[in-house]
């Protein structure tokens, strides 16, 4: 009989985003063990039928339990680093991520897929693309030929990039927006809804609007010293 490592497996957030990876999931006759979420109104209950065990702190626990794999079922839009830490969580107690693809989504054998990502609905990736680990590639997104994707990234849903489109690590692509070929977008960038990138955008800046023009820097620095 054919293992199924999913019964081993965890999904590490509980929102609307874990729920689109259950979906995933079961579609393709697959139960993960459970979900972890620390919001106490979430205790004893179920996503689509699988059981919400308790907080991250239950990882250690697990893992002693059997538990083998990950995924992180934090989408958030803009800031991925709460996505990172959760992944750098859960790889620390000694978890292997796992790459989870809707069956739909249809990806080029020439294309490369990084451990603990998720491929939604209807995605493509074509020939070529080198996806990181644990990133998003939402409902419809395409990431064309030769596109580079980095770790912990997150291409909302809709979204194309352009063949050769590099997107550096933990940046956001907002849903619908479309980068032109060849394009780079640096790290911890984002990409507005609906833009058009037609040039190169610096990493951990913020443009939107079509064509997109920058907004601002996408994480300000927190103020140097509190006044009493
Ligand atoms: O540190 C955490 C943590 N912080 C928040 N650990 C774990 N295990 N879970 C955490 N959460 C949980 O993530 C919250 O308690 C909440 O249940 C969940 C976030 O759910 P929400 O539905 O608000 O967002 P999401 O990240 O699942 O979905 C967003 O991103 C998707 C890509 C939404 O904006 C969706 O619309 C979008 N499609």
């Amino acid at each position: 009989m054919l293992r199924n490592p999913w019964r081993e497996g965890v999904i590490v957030g509980g929102g609307g985003h874990a729920r689109v990876i259950v979906d995933a999931l079961q579609s393709q006759g697959l139960a993960p063990r459970g979900v972890l979420d620390p919001d106490p109104t979430l205790r004893g209950a179920t996503l689509y039928g699988v059981p919400v065990l308790g907080g991250d702190e239950r990882l250690p626990q697990l893992a002693r339990e059997g538990v083998t794999h990950f995924i992180v079922g934090l989408g958030g839009v803009g800031d991925n680093g709460p996505r990172r830490r959760l992944f750098d969580l859960a790889v620390a107690q000694g978890l292997a991520p796992w790459t989870v693809r809707h069956p739909s989504a249809v990806c080029s054998p020439r294309a490369a897929i990084g451990a603990g990502s998720f491929l939604g609905p209807a995605v493509v990736v074509n020939a070529g693309a080198v996806i990181g680990v644990n990133v998003i590639l939402n409902s419809g997104a395409i990431v064309e030929h030769d596109g580079v994707v980095g770790d912990h990234a997150h291409i909302a849903s809709g979204a194309c990039l352009g063949g050769g489109v590099r997107v550096g690590p933990s940046a956001h692509i907002g849903a619908g927006a479309t980068v032109r070929q060849g394009v780079t977008i640096g790290a911890a960038a984002i990409v507005g809804a609906g833009a058009v990138v037609v040039q190169d955008v610096a990493p951990a800046t913020v443009v939107a609007g079509v064509p997109a023009r920058l907004l601002a820097a996408a994480h300000p620095p927190a103020p140097a010293v509190e006044r009493a």
